[in-house]
């Protein structure tokens, strides 16, 4: 096991790695930019280093500074967190290279999932249902319009180098085809400095529906059920719930092998989840991989018993899973709300600023993973994301009231957040009927959003 690791990112995540690191007994160096110096987070680790002034180009992925604190601070292995440096398989290089272990899969895995054409690929030659749509990036406008005509509109552009939902096209016609190709082109040669694109026919009214899997370097893998994560809002997940409420255990239990396969396929190690669209006929289909831990991991936690965080970091040291399928047990229900920083009244503006009251519910099965207090002062630089409310109970009416008594006990004040949403989410009968697609937050939000 490591005596030492550091950890390339901030907020909630850095100190969920911190909590995790002090319960397995190994230091902690955090890294911060300028504009975090004074975050109350940093006292919790063993050693800090700044890494950078503000912007994140400069500090939380400007690698050689990253590199360099961690040589200074001998550290033998880097946690990336999510976002940031965590998929950036450049760097997982470097890392290699510089003997420091990478938490997370490897190089070569993480290049090969990043381009999500490529994933596509490596899902229809292992027989995982893939939505209809082109084999590899298309090479001009014709083969474009020829594979739209062959599957039909409408049909949705997506970058190979893009993933959760950035540099996506919704095409309807011949006309708007051109439009949304040359459009999308742009964006990714700008986003990504890759401007290859794939097509697949656009699903509407789908569940988003991911398998957390965990997968050590001797060959068990394991998959920790699933998250719904339909409720979203331009791309940004608003709240989370496993088990998925709208599937049956029938499609349950085939979602888990496809992700299993999947997984084996691109000899997956550490904690990853395999995405998957399901349509309004049951039908499945594999969207991408997420090579990291996600956000929305401490659901999957809470159902589970399984810590992913530690259990992330053992598997980086080459420890084995001291368990199996059969022992991995689900137990009830497990529900987040991501509480952004954000106007709800002025098209979800990041609203940055100073928390000048601070109040966090509690009670049996709430968790609440924020690194927020009272007088934290929110730096405009980065994602908006300030807590995340997570309740565990037997059912899922039980988790809902709990967590709609969480979000009336928590008080943030000083800033606009979107717990009103959250409450009005809760509130909503498609919500509580567990009758929801991805489509349903912007139906709900209208012309708001
Ligand atoms: C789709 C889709 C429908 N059809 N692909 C968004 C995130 C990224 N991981 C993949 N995403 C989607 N891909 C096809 N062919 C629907 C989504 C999607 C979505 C789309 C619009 C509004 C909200 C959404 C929420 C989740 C997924």
């Amino acid at each position: 096991m490591f005596s030492r690791i550091l950890i390339a990112n901030r907020g909630e995540i850095a100190l969920r790695v911190i909590r995790a690191c002090r319960e397995l007994g190994i230091e902690t160096v955090a890294v911060f930019s300028k504009a975090d110096e004074n975050a109350r987070y940093l006292k919790y680790a063993d050693d800090k280093v700044c890494i950078g002034p503000p912007p994140s180009e400069q500090s939380y992925l400007n690698i050689p500074s990253i590199i360099s604190a961690a040589e200074v601070t001998d550290v033998e292995a880097i946690h990336p967190g999510y976002g940031f440096l965590s998929e950036a398989s450049h760097f997982a290089e470097i890392c290699e290279s510089s003997n420091i272990t990478f938490i997370g899969p490897s190089s070569k895995t993480l290049q090969l999932m990043g381009n999500k054409s490529q994933a596509r690929k490596v899902a229809m030659e292992n027989k995982v249902p893939v939505i209809p749509g082109s084999t590899s990036t298309i090479t001009n406008q014709q083969e474009a319009v020829s594979i739209a005509h062959k599957i039909g509109f409408p049909v949705l552009i997506k970058a190979s180098a893009g993933g959760g939902g950035r540099g996506m096209r919704i095409a309807h016609n011949d006309a708007s085809l051109a439009n949304a190709l040359a459009m999308a082109q742009r964006e990714a040669e700008t986003a990504f400095k890759d401007s290859s694109l794939y097509i697949e026919k656009y699903i509407e009214h789908a569940r988003h529906v991911e398998v957390q899997i965990l997968a050590d370097q001797h060959g068990t893998i394991l998959h920790l059920g699933e998250r719904d994560c339909s409720l979203q809002r331009r791309h940004q997940k608003l709240l989370e719930e496993t088990p998925s409420p709208g599937i049956t255990p029938r499609l349950r239990g085939e979602l888990y092998t496809a992700a299993l396969r999947m997984a084996k396929a691109v000899n997956y190690t550490n904690a990853g989840t395999v995405e998957f669209l399901v349509d309004r006929d049951g039908k499945f289909y594999f969207i991408e991989m997420n090579t990291r831990l996600q956000v929305e991991h401490p659901i999957t936690e809470m159902v589970t018993g399984i810590d992913l965080v530690k259990e992330q970091i053992r598997i980086a040291s080459g420890e084995p899973l001291k368990y199996r399928q059969k022992h991995v047990r689900f137990d009830g229900v497990a529900i987040e709300c991501r509480i952004y920083a954000e106007d709800p009244d002025n098209g979800f503006r990041p609203h940055p600023g100073r928390i000048s009251t601070y109040h966090v519910p509690g009670g049996r099965g709430v968790r609440v993973d924020s690194h927020a207090h009272q007088g934290y002062e929110i730096p405009p630089f980065y994602d908006s994301l300030i807590s995340k409310l997570i309740v565990h109970q037997a059912t899922r009416q039980e988790a809902i009231a709990c967590l709609k008594g969480a979000l009336e006990e928590y008080v943030i004040e000083g800033i606009k957040t979107t717990v009103p949403l959250h409450t009005k989410l809760l509130n909503h009968p498609n919500f509580l009927n567990a009758d929801f697609n991805t489509t349903f937050v912007e139906g709900l939000l209208g012309r708001e959003q």
